[in-house]
């Protein structure tokens, strides 16, 4: 499916530093090491309610990484999905009496204005789960035959344990393991299982549920084995980040790690696994399933200037928990017109420190609200006593915009 319109942007003097992250799987920051083309996998909405702050947030963080790596002279081939199969959005869709596919695409529409009002760089591929279900199907057949699956009544299962590794993302035990399986998706408990674990690559036609004809029987995919498919295919084996929410640290990535490394016969699928915190609002992660949230595309329709919207979430580091509140939005608006103001003034103190800082901060795990600290002191400067440097708001404008995404 196509995704949304990509941002100009500007270039800057110079060259970007190479970019450290956080890695779940080592448990610490290490630089990333891309070869001229960075492969990033980001996993994508499922689309059966509209982006609220915490998605938003989450792709915010990754566009930065997109960003920082093009500024470091890499190439970036960026993939990401759209599980537009699933059972959360049929059963949406159940509820509402709508069709499940108009349901699908009116969200992925709305999410593609609110990615690209946000300025977010689209990925190379926006891939489906339902245009993907041949290369799924190619993917499960290749598991079986290694020997990797098993069924049970006409679903079939991958056995996590086929792989040595498991486990090697997240670093949970088992009873932890258990718990977040059954929270999220799975089904520890299902009568027939080999191990407890184990997780559906291919679920039978169930009454009322679309499936699709294959060579490995009627049915749909389940939900770890999309994002491997789709990442193998059009990315290969060791990407470079495989990213999305703290959520998905297990049992999602864990998972698909697994049947990549089964797949492939190599590890790890990816060098870095990198997880977003959670937003949360009223005490609560923001979720579609309790329903407190805050869309991206009602903040627009009330006219919020989508500007301010990214400067609110930057302001909270990308790996933290954080709280929304409409205090966010105020001191995004706030900086905003600051930040305005100091560019539209016919020059400033020099503005090569300001790149250089916001360049040192994003590097270091994408510190953004350390990046915005060092524009605040520009535009404090620039308000307070000007500057006799007429290319400073020039540069300054240019390095918020390809950085941050911010356009002055
Ligand atoms: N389709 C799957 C991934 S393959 C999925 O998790 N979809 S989602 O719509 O539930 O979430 C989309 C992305 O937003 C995921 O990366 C998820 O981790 C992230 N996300 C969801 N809720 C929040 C939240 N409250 N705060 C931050 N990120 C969130
Ligand atoms: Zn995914």
């Amino acid at each position: 499916m196509h995704a949304w319109p990509a941002p100009s942007l500007p270039n800057l003097p110079g060259q970007g530093l190479p970019l450290r992250l956080y890695d779940t799987a080592a448990a610490g920051v290490r630089p990333t090491s891309p070869g001229s083309t960075a492969r990033m996998y980001v996993c994508g909405i499922t689309p059966y309610d509209a982006t609220h702050l915490g998605h938003a947030a989450t792709y915010v963080a990754f566009d930065l990484v997109a960003r920082a790596w093009l500024d470091a002279g890499h190439e970036v081939h960026y993939v990401q999905n759209v599980t537009d199969v699933d059972d959360p959005l049929l059963e949406r869709a159940e509820r509402d009496g709508v069709d499940w596919r108009e349901l699908a695409e009116r969200e992925i529409a709305l999410f593609r204005e609110d990615m690209a009002a946000l300025a977010v760089l689209p990925p190379r591929e926006l891939v489906g789960a339902v245009e993907a279900i041949p290369g799924i199907v190619e993917a499960v057949t290749a598991l079986r035959d290694k020997g990797a699956t098993y069924d049970v009544d006409r679903d079939t299962y991958f056995a996590v344990h086929s792989d040595p590794r498991f486990g090697s993302v997240g670093h949970l035990d088992e009873a932890e393991m258990l718990r977040l399986f059954g929270e999220r998706g799975g089904d520890p408990d299902r009568p027939g299982k080999k191990h407890p674990l184990d997780c559906l690559l291919w679920q039978a036609p169930r009454a009322g549920e679309p499936s699709w004809e294959s060579t490995i029987g009627p049915g749909r995919p389940g939900w770890h084995i999309e994002c491997t498919a789709i990442a193998l295919e059009h990315l290969g084996n060791g990407i470079d980040v495989q990213g999305g929410g703290s959520d998905l640290t297990f049992p999602h990535h864990e998972m698909s790690a697994s049947e990549a490394h089964v797949l492939t016969g190599e590890a790890p699928f990816a060098r870095h696994y990198v997880h977003a915190g959670m937003v949360a609002l009223d005490g609560e992660k923001m979720s579609k399933s309790r329903g407190n949230l805050v869309f991206v595309s009602a903040l627009r329709r009330a006219g919020r200037d989508p500007n301010a919207i990214r400067l609110a979430l930057l302001a909270h580091h990308y790996r933290s928990d954080w709280e929304w509140a409409d205090d966010d939005l105020a001191a995004g608006e706030q900086r905003l017109v600051r930040w305005r103001d100091a560019v539209s003034r016919p020059a400033g103190p020099s503005a090569d420190a300001v790149l250089d800082g916001v360049r040192r901060h994003l590097a270091d795990d994408l510190d953004a609200p350390g990046a915005l600290q060092v524009v605040d002191r520009w535009a404090e400067e620039t308000l307070a006593r000007g500057g006799d440097q007429a290319d400073a708001p020039g540069l300054v404008t240019r390095t918020v915009d390809a950085l941050l995404g911010i356009r002055l």
